[in-house]
């Protein structure tokens, strides 16, 4: 990833690239095992720093991509296991994973695994679904219910979390009652239209105090027009501009890890969202 260099563990590291390969959590179209690799094919081309933020994160940063992790595509519980314990072996040496994804279901055992070394954290969660489904396709495990699970175990800290970017059509009248019956802020796509997001960032920025936080930022919260390569699209999402007003929005937080999820290449036929992969991997580790 990035042209860094690769090393089996994570230890000694500050941060490091991790590929959670799988698509078999989608209740729509797979492809998103396809994300990690494409991604790091991508990222070739991203240059150490940024011109605007000055951001250099490899002059403070020690950071390489410690591969893929070992999934089983034929059992997603027993995907979610080695997950987590991938991710506990990670998270011990006090590394910051940076995760590519894999569809959106890798979040709920990466954040057992987060929480059980921070407690419960804070979460900025970007998408167009609120991902708080009890059951998916009949099932608990998915990429629509990872987030419902983790407020059954205790890994968020409900008042710390904020979901960004939600649309469409839903299961019910109130599709995010649950939400925020839980405590969570939500921020519709609708109330992002038109607007500079600096300053639902700094309100963001309040809620989440000095608190450990996970970002979770599945990329079929930027409009399909924009990032076409997802499985689940919804129409009028965020511009790449406001997803970077968010990331560049969640400087100074105490960031214990991030993933970048939902990326399934086969459907961006022209390579249109590449340019914002290579800012969003890159800026999600400072
Ligand atoms: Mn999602």
């Amino acid at each position: 990833m990035c042209k860094l260099p690769f090393q089996e563990t994570a230890d000694g590291l500050d941060a490091a690239f991790v590929g959670v390969p799988i698509d078999t959590g989608t209740s729509n179209r797979p492809g998103a095992r396809f994300g990690p690799r494409q991604i790091r094919v991508e990222s070739a081309m991203i240059r150490a720093y940024n011109s605007w933020t000055r951001a250099a994160p490899y002059e403070s940063l020690k950071v390489a991509d410690i591969g893929d992790v070992n999934v089983n595509l034929f059992d997603l519980k027993d995907t979610c296991k080695k997950i987590r314990e991938a991710y506990r072996e990670i998270v011990a040496t006090g590394c910051i994973p940076l995760t590519l994804g894999g569809d959106h279901t890798i979040a709920y055992p990466i954040l057992q695994a987060v929480a059980e070394r921070h407690g419960p954290v804070g979460l900025i969660h970007v998408d167009a679904h609120a991902d708080t489904s009890d059951m998916i396709l009949g099932e608990k495990i998915g990429h629509g219910t990872p987030f419902r699970r983790c407020v059954e175990e205790g890994l968020l800290d409900c008042k710390r979390v904020a979901q960004i970017g939600l649309r469409g059509s839903g299961y019910s009248p109130d599709n995010y009652e649950w939400s925020r019956a839980q405590g969570f802020r939500v921020v519709e796509a609708v109330e992002c239209w038109h607007k500079s997001l600096v300053p639902l960032m700094e309100e963001v920025r309040a809620q989440m105090r000095s608190g450990p936080v996970y970002l979770s930022f599945d990329i079929d919260s930027l409009d399909p027009g924009f990032a076409p390569g997802t499985g689940t699209p919804e129409i009028a999402g965020l511009t790449p501009i406001q997803g970077l007003e968010i990331i560049r929005g969640c400087r100074g937080l105490n960031l214990v890890g991030c993933d970048l999820v939902e990326v399934a290449p086969a459907y961006d036929t022209t390579g249109i969202d590449n340019k914002w992969r290579k800012t969003t991997t890159t800026k999600s580790k400072n």
